[in-house]
């Protein structure tokens, strides 16, 4: 089958994804959601941990009926007569959100279904739809609405919604949500990657109240290569879909006025003066989008990115990226997936005091609120989706999934100025059906977004012993000649960053996603000796020395900002489960890398600022 013929039936919500058929898919994803009326469904949930998924699957291993599932939540005081072999209302709580994993010892390594349940009070409300709204959940979810499945999604880092209009009761609602965060061959994420498998609701869930039509979506951000016309779209959902819809940004007295058509849509342009956003000012407007039915207040900044022989032009300037990567994790050995409000804070603000003005957000897409808060604190953003390593190259349905988490980030994310950056893949291998694979991507974000820069984590490749280069066919069509490094690491030693030189055939900006070492904060010793803090901080001269000969460099984010926990890193008493590349150790301590790295970009800065 054709992948044309796969998304057909995708769309169809007649294709799996995943390892479960038969349920609905999500319904379109509503943008900006915190601006709406909600009820968060967030908080302690009742919890039944079934690893043989026996809630799911009879003896025979076919699905059950949902009456005789775990969706029922039958409740066995109520007849105890009857048989019954599990009971949300006497079993153990997690809290939402949060992944399972640091919340239960026995769920450290747990791999598997977790089913949720959370029974609320709902009173429905005339003329009005309701969604339910998950930020996110790893990795299959079915959910379940007072006794009936309502829908299923797949992939573990994007938001997702259900419509749940004239199905929730008035008074106590039963939800309950078959969460699966099983590895798969053929997932996106593989089998294997660096990080830790956190299963869970792992972000915020809630109940979405909107008008019978109303303004599901829109895109607003400078036109490509204008710093004066905006150029964006709306789209309506709902019944009423010809509506007289306006755009206001109150600040510079705009008004502009658009009709959607029989398909709810409007696109629109208007010439407009706005102060542009960049990380020295990270200007926000407030802007409103009013329909006859409904109305949405967003904040948006302007911005204009685009590239130049080897350079990176934000606002038709030269920028070097003072990057950082970062893993959406807890600081402070709190442990776990990081959602809230203070855990941006918290990692952005240790980015930013390494004299950062960009992050990348390795290597799924986080949660909305660190985007945002990056946002606001002045710092460019790199997204991107777990397209990592392995990925089953040849699989249409690998690839429908890794294009809807493509989909579903950019979605929800485009209208944030400092996105500068989406990027497809992580340090995939060459062949002709992963260049497929990856192209089709980038031709898919071109498609949503033509604003920004597409680009892909690659490998770097050695001409000679003393030479590097990058050949990966992809570097023709992304925008940046982006690679993970790791001279002095996984590639010799310190030393060797001394004696190897750079060549890059193609004129674009060269950028390094990753570089870097591990140490243990606290452990001292010889340069010589790996995961001392000396070694570290050695290497990380030594690189820098190496990145001032390197050509058309662009900007750098190093390999990582925070130790993070990953089962492939086993040595005791040195790793303990964390990948100790951090910057910053588990429990907050800087490393004396960190410092390095603070005084290369404040020369940079410097430099840029005497410019
Ligand atoms: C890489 C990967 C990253 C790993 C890192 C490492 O190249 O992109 O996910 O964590 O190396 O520490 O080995």
């Amino acid at each position: 089958m054709d992948r044309k013929a796969v998304l057909t039936l995708l769309a169809a919500g007649l294709f799996s994804t995943g390892a479960f058929a038969g349920e609905p898919l999500p319904a379109p994803q509503i943008i900006n959601v915190e601006a709406r009326q909600t009820v968060s469904l967030d908080g302690l949930w009742k919890t039944i941990v079934d690893p043989y998924e026996n809630g799911y699957y009879d003896y025979r291993r076919a699905p059950l009926r949902d009456r005789s599932s775990y969706f029922a939540d039958d409740d066995f005081n109520s007849d105890r007569t009857k048989l019954y072999e599990y009971n949300f209302n006497t079993d153990r709580t997690l809290n939402v959100p949060g992944d399972w994993n640091t919340q239960r010892p026995e769920l450290y390594y747990y791999e598997g279904t977790v089913w949720y349940r959370n029974r609320f009070p709902y009173h429905p409300k005339e003329n009005t739809r309701t969604f339910l709204y998950f930020g996110a959940a790893n990795y299959e979810t079915v959910a379940g609405l007072n006794g009936s499945k309502i829908g299923r999604h797949t992939g573990g880092y994007t938001p997702f919604n259900f419509e749940v209009t004239g199905k929730l009761v008035d008074g106590e609602n039963s939800l309950i949500v078959k969460v699966d965060n099983k590895r798969l061959a053929e997932g996106v994420p593989t089998l294997n990657s660096d990080w830790w498998n956190y299963g869970g609701i792992t972000r915020s869930v809630m109940i979405v109240e909107t008008p019978m039509t109303f303004v599901r979506d829109y895109f607003l951000q400078l036109k490509k290569g204008s710093s004066n016309v905006a150029a964006g779209w709306v789209q309506l959902d709902g019944e009423q879909a010809e509506q007289d819809v306006t755009i206001e940004i109150p600040e510079l007295g705009l008004v502009k006025k658009v009709r959607t058509d029989a398909s709810g849509y409007a696109g629109f342009e208007f010439r407009f003066r706005p102060e542009l956003w960049s990380p020295e000012h990270p200007k926000l407007y407030e802007v409103r989008i009013i329909a006859e039915t409904d109305s949405i207040t967003d904040r948006i900044g302007f911005r204009t990115i685009g590239t130049k022989g080897t350079k990176i032009l934000l606002n038709g300037r030269e920028v070097f990226c003072r990057g950082v990567s970062i893993h959406e994790e807890k600081p402070y050995g709190m442990g776990g997936r990081a959602w809230s409000e203070e855990h941006a804070r918290t990692l952005l603000g240790w980015a930013k005091e390494l004299g950062c003005n960009f992050v990348r957000l390795a290597h799924y897409p986080h949660n909305e609120t660190m985007v945002r808060v990056a946002e606001e604190m002045g710092l460019m953003v790199w997204s991107e989706i777990p397209v990592y390593w392995t990925i089953q190259w040849e699989n249409p349905q690998t690839y429908a999934n890794a294009e809807a988490q493509l989909r579903d980030m950019i979605t929800r994310d485009k209208n944030r100025a400092n996105v500068v950056v989406w990027s497809v893949a992580n340090e995939t291998p060459h062949g002709d059906a992963r260049l497929k694979f990856l192209t089709s991507l980038i031709g898919k974000a071109r498609d949503m977004d033509p604003t920004r820069l597409v680009s892909a984590a690659m490998e770097k490749d050695y001409i000679n012993d003393s030479l590097i280069t990058v050949k990966d066919e992809l570097a023709e069509y992304v925008d940046l000649i982006s690679f993970n490094e790791y001279v002095g690491w996984y590639d010799g030693t310190s030393e060797k960053c001394d004696r190897v030189n750079w060549t890059f055939g193609i004129e674009k900006p060269v950028f390094i996603s990753e570089f870097g070492g591990g140490a243990v904060y606290g452990r001292h010793g010889d340069v010589n000796e790996r995961f001392t803090e000396e070694y570290m901080e050695d290497l990380y001269e030594r690189s820098i020395g190496m990145f001032e000969r390197m050509p058309g460099l662009a900007g750098t984010t190093p390999w990582v900002l925070k130790d993070f926990r990953s089962p492939r890193r086993q040595m005791r008493d040195i790793q303990d489960d964390y990948n100790r590349k951090g910057l910053v150790s588990d429990q907050g301590g800087k490393k004396k890398a960190f410092y390095v790295m603070q005084r290369w970009y404040g020369k940079i800065r410097e430099k840029e600022a005497a410019r």
